[in-house]
This record gives structure tokens, C-alpha cells and sequence, in this order.
């Protein structure tokens, strides 16, 4: 079977470039996180705290955003055109989307990075997260924009493939890598509602001064809207990894076809009425609603658990038909020197511990004792740092080989690369989270108060600071090593022997599961209404206390037009 970019030369084409874009992302966040790491722990500052939050908002975007979604971007266009098994339908199309994104995301990073330089008059220093009353300039708001319309596009490039297979045929399962691009999408259509209406209606006006205020509460709720949603946007590609390549790198096959599907489309069901778990401690949104969104939370917990139990059997049965044997000695059968398989494995490993914080994070009660501390970052460099980031790096050693045709410059240097992040972020996660106990604050240049001291349960503030920039600074040397792997893997001769991305059939197929599985159209009609029930009445009393606009009644051109409305009705 000829390898990926022998059958998709066009797509794979398009899956390096993303791939290059992420991986520059990735590059650059991280020696940003370097920087961050050494400054807020005291031990080396290169640059003023006033601007440690312009080098926060590039390492936030760059990381959670840019990177995790241009892999994104990559990922699914690979599987969508290998599991339906045809190229996509206008590559034009394809290469638009790949256009407006890129524009979009370059845009936004110039607007943060012109902060470092006053003179330009141009700053973002507005957090990954964005939301008012912090306020960005324009290029912002307007590269942010670019950017999500440009995904939407890409989402309409799968769906179209997907619909010219359909025709061909009328009667068959959706492909699973397919199926689970496609729930994935139909999740970020929905989601993206609300910051794209923030962003759009509300922030970019405010930016320009067409309207004088926002209400922060509305555009922050919008942002949460979409906030805890975009975390399984870039899970999902994680995910997708784990369920379909694992199993094979494993030696085995997919445990379960359907159960992969449930899990899908309880994420497509579950992930958007919650994102009020962020907003426990905000003043203006009543103690019921956040009731509500914690008991969704806690539903949302069962994909992710279905997940852990599928793919560790998964990686079992591999073991098994490696010669594995016992209730655990069995792990000692898989392919720990494949720096693909263990990198996933490792980032599933941990995502055990990050979702376990996640729960923490999501209890109303105890979230008061964490919210805003440094237990938070602790959580997600476990999550998207390190389940979804590490995921992605070990995925590129398998993936990168099928679209350069070329092999990989060196699988020890992988292998050791995935060991060390996964060491670095046990440091640095782990230290995290007791300081956040302690109740070191997140989002701070200087952590340290005049005469207030930190006090930890164990050991010393100082000792968790050390593993942080001890943890940082392993981290930083592991991405370094992944980008010079990846980077000397471009200038190695071609293969011979095509690369076999082929992917075992799963054990129980989905032939097995009921047709209602594949009804698109069912679980995302269910999705929007179970958003309105969890969405109307909340941001109906936001806009009641405090408007649309804020203290200003908003667009001049809306206000004259509702005055002369009025008179012309009186
Ligand atoms: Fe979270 C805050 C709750 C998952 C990311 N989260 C954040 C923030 C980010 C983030 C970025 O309820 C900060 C936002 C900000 O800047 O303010 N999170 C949860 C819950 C889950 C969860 C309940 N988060 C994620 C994922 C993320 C992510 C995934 C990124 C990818 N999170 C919260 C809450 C907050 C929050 C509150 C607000 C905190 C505050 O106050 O600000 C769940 O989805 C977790 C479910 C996961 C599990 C684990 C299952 C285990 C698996 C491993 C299988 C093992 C394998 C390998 C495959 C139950 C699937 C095994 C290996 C062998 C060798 C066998
Ligand atoms: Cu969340």
C-alpha cells in the first residue's frame, strides 16, 4: 500500500504546512514558558514584570490555540482523506482555509508580541483567555476572527469530502477517524458561537470606540461558553491518536468501534453547558445556574473514563499478542522504545492525574479553595500541556514519516524527548498544584507579598518554586529536542519501502452498534437544545443587571435607529 503522500500528495501537502505552523508555534511558546518559569520563581528575569503578561498572552496563544489547533487542522485533514479514502474536494478550498488561519493567527501574534515595543502603540496583553475588561488593540479581535472562520471553513472542507463519500456510499458506517472529525466539528460550530459573537459584537467595537463600554460579565460568560469546550477541541485530536493509532503502535486493535462513538457524541452532547464550572466564584450569575453547570461537569467525566477504560484494554490486548501475560506484567510487553507509543502512553498517564484535577477543579465547594491559584495552571499543563501536547509531538513521530516519505532522524532522541517532558511536567504540574494549595496565586509576575509569607502543608514555597523552574526548564529542553528531530527528519533520504499507516480493524466493529450512532443530525439537534436550556436564562439575567453594552447603550447607528423608531411608532 503506497504511503499517505504517494495516495494525498495535495493533502499531505497541506497536513506539513499546518504541521510547520504549530511546531513554529510550538517552539516559540515554550521558550516563552521558559521565561515565565525562571521569572516568576525568582531565579533569573530578563525582562520587567510589566511585561511578563505580553509574554504570558504569546505563551497562552501560541500553545493552547495556535499549536494544538494548526495540529488540529493537520490531523484531521490526514484522517479525513485516509479513512474515507479519497482526496478532499477542492483542494483550493483546503488551502484557503490553511490561508485565513494562518493570516488570522499571525495577526493575532503580532498584535501581542508589538507589546514588547511601546512605541508601536499596539498591545494585547489581554491573557489567552481575552476577556474584558482587559482590552486588546483591534489586530487582535480582528486576527482572532480570521482565525475561527477560517476553522469553520476547514470543518466545511471534511464535511464536504464526507458528503461525496456519502454518495458513493449511501449504505455504509461512517469511517471512525472520520466520524470523530466530524462530531468534533459539529462541537466547535456550537461552541464558537459565543466568542464569536464576543469577539465580533461586542470586543472588536469596544476596541475600534464605537461603543464606550461592555458588559464584562456577558463577554466573559460568552467566553466560557466556548472556553470549556475549545479544551476538548484540542483533546479530541488527542483522543482520535489514542483510539486509532495506539491500539495498532500497541500491537493490537481498538477494543471497542462503538463504544469510540459514545464517547463522541457524548462530548458533542456535553462539552458546551458547562462552561459556567469556570465562573463558580463570579459575582452576577445566580448560585442555581452554577449548580446546574457543576452537575453537567460531572457527567462530562464519563467519556473521558469510557476512554481510559477502552484504551488501556486496547493497549492490554496489544500486550497480550506480544506475548504479555499476568494481571499487569503484561505493560512490560509493549513497545516502550517506540517514542510514539510512549509518549502517548505517558500523556495518557498523566491526563489520569489532570482529570483527577479537573473533578477537583469542577466541585462548586472546593473550586473556592483553588479558583484563580497556581492549582490551575498545575491542572491544565497536565491536560492540554501534556494529554493533548505531548500527544501531538509522540503522534509526529508516526505521522511525519507518511507525509515526507522520509523516516524519522532519530527514534532515541524521541524516545528521550517524551521521557523528559513527561518528567519535566511531574515536576512542574505537581509543584504547581500544592502551591496552588497554599494559595500562591496564577497569573502573577511577583508571587511573593511584603511581609506575608506562603505557607505549605509540606516542605517550603521555595522548594515548589525550584520544581517548577526545574520542571520548566526540563520541559524547555524537551521541546527543544523534539523540533531538532523533527527539523533533521526533513533532510533524510526517502524511503524505499512505502511506511504502513495502515490501522487494524477494531475487535468489536461498527457493525455492532446501533445506526442511531451515525445520525449526525439527532445528537446535534439534542446539543442545541441542551445549550439553550443551560445558556438562555443565565445570560438573560447578565444582559437584565447590566445591559448589552454596559454602562453605554451601545451602537450610536442602533440607538438613533430605535429613537427614530420610536417616533415614527408614537
Ligand atoms: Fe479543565 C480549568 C474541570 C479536562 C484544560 N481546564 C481548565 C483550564 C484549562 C483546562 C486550560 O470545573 C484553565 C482555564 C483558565 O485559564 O482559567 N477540566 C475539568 C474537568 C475535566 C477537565 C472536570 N481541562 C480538561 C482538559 C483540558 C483542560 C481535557 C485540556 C485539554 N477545568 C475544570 C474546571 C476548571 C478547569 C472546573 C476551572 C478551574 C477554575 O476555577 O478556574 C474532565 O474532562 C476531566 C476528565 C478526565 C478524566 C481522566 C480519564 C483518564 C484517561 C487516561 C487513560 C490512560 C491512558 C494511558 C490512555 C476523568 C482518559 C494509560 C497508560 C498506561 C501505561 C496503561
Ligand atoms: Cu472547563
Amino acid at each position: 500500500m503506497a504511503t499517505f503522500v504517494d495516495r494525498y500528495p495535495e493533502e499531505a501537502a497541506v497536513v506539513r504546512a499546518t504541521f510547520v505552523v504549530a511546531f513554529v508555534s510550538l517552539g516559540i511558546g515554550a521558550f516563552f514558558g521558559l521565561i515565565q518559569a525562571l521569572h516568576r520563581t525568582g531565579y533569573v528575569r530578563i525582562l520587567d514584570s510589566v511585561d511578563y503578561y505580553t509574554i504570558l498572552t504569546g505563551h497562552g496563544v501560541l500553545l493552547a490555540l495556535v499549536f494544538t489547533i494548526f495540529f488540529l487542522l493537520g490531523l484531521f485533514t490526514w484522517a479525513v482523506a485516509r479513512s474515507l479514502e479519497r482526496p478532499l474536494p477542492d483542494i483550493r478550498l483546503t488551502w484557503a482555509w490553511f490561508g485565513l488561519t494562518t493570516t488570522g493567527a499571525t495577526l493575532v501574534a503580532v498584535a501581542i508580541l508589538a507589546g514588547l515595543i511601546p512605541s508601536l502603540g499596539v498591545s494585547a496583553d489581554v491573557l489567552y483567555t481575552f476577556y474584558a475588561p482587559l482590552q486588546a488593540h483591534p489586530l487582535f479581535y480582528a486576527g482572532l476572527t480570521m482565525f475561527i472562520v477560517g476553522t469553520w471553513m476547514a470543518g466545511a472542507d471534511w464535511f464536504l469530502a464526507y458528503r461525496a463519500w456519502r454518495a458513493d456510499n449511501p449504505d455504509d458506517r461512517i469511517p471512525l477517524q472520520t466520524f470523530m472529525v466530524l462530531t468534533t466539528m459539529l462541537m466547535w460550530y456550537l461552541s464558537t458561537i459565543g466568542v464569536a459573537v464576543s469577539a465580533v459584537f461586542f470586543l472588536l467595537p469596544w476596541s475600534f470606540g464605537i461603543v464606550e463600554t461592555v458588559n464584562p460579565l456577558l463577554t466573559r460568560t460568552l467566553f466560557w461558553f466556548f472556553g470549556h469546550p475549545v479544551v476538548y477541541f484540542w483533546l479530541m485530536p488527542a483522543y482520535l491518536l489514542w483510539y486509532t493509532v495506539l491500539p495498532k503502535l500497541a500491537g493490537g486493535r481498538l477494543f471497542s468501534d462503538p463504544l469510540a462513538r459514545v464517547v463522541f457524541v457524548l462530548f458533542l452532547l456535553l462539552s458546551t453547558p458547562v462552561g459556567i464550572h469556570h465562573q463558580y466564584l463570579d459575582p452576577g450569575i445566580s448560585e442555581g445556574f452554577k449548580f446546574i453547570a457543576m452537575t453537567n461537569t460531572m457527567f462530562l467525566l464519563l467519556p473521558s473514563l469510557l476512554t481510559a477504560f477502552t484504551v488501556v484494554a486496547s493497549m492490554e490486548h496489544g500486550a497480550r499478542q506480544r506475548g504479555g501475560e499476568g494481571y499487569f506484567k503484561w505493560l512490560g510487553a509493549l513497545p516502550w522504545r517506540d517514542p510514539a507509543f510512549t509518549g502517548m502512553a505517558l500523556a495518557g498517564l498523566m491526563f489520569a492525574a489532570g482529570g483527577f484535577s479537573g473533578m477537583i477543579n469542577a466541585g462548586m465547594n472546593i473550586n473556592y479553595l483553588i479558583h484563580n491559584t497556581l492549582w490551575v495552571p498545575g491542572h491544565f499543563h497536565m491536560t492540554v500541556g501534556t494529554a493533548v501536547a505531548l500527544t501531538m509531538m509522540a503522534g509526529s513521530y508516526w505521522l511525519v514519516p507518511q507525509l515526507t516519505g522520509k523516516r524519522l532522524y532519530s527514534r532515541p532522541i524521541g524516545l528521550l524527548q517524551v521521557v523528559l517532558w513527561f518528567v519535566g511536567m511531574v515536576f512542574m504540574s505537581n509543584a504547581m498544584h500544592r502551591a496552588g494549595l497554599a494559595g500562591v496565586p496564577r497569573r502573577t509576575a511577583e508571587p511573593q507579598y511584603q511581609s506575608f509569607d506562603f505557607s505549605t502543608a509540606l516542605g517550603s514555597v521555595g522548594e515548589l518554586q525550584a520544581q517548577i523552574a526545574f520542571g520548566g526548564f526540563l520541559l524547555f529542553v524537551s521541546v527543544v529536542l523534539f523540533l531538532f528531530n523533527i527539523l533533521l527528519s526533513s533532510f533524510e533520504t526517502p524511503m524505499e519501502s512505502p511506511v504502513d499507516d495502515s490501522l487494524p480493524a477494531p475487535l468489536s466493529g461498527a457493525e455492532g452498534s446501533p445506526l442511531v450512532l451515525d445520525d449526525l443530525r439527532l445528537w446535534t439537534g439534542i446539543a442545541i437544545v441542551l445549550v439553550i436550556l443551560a445558556y438562555t436564562l443565565p445570560l438573560g439575567s447578565i444582559v437584565t443587571d447590566a445591559g448589552l453594552f454596559g454602562d453605554s447603550p451601545g451602537f450610536p447607528v442602533l440607538i438613533d435607529a430605535v429613537a427614530m423608531l420610536k417616533e415614527v411608532v408614537a
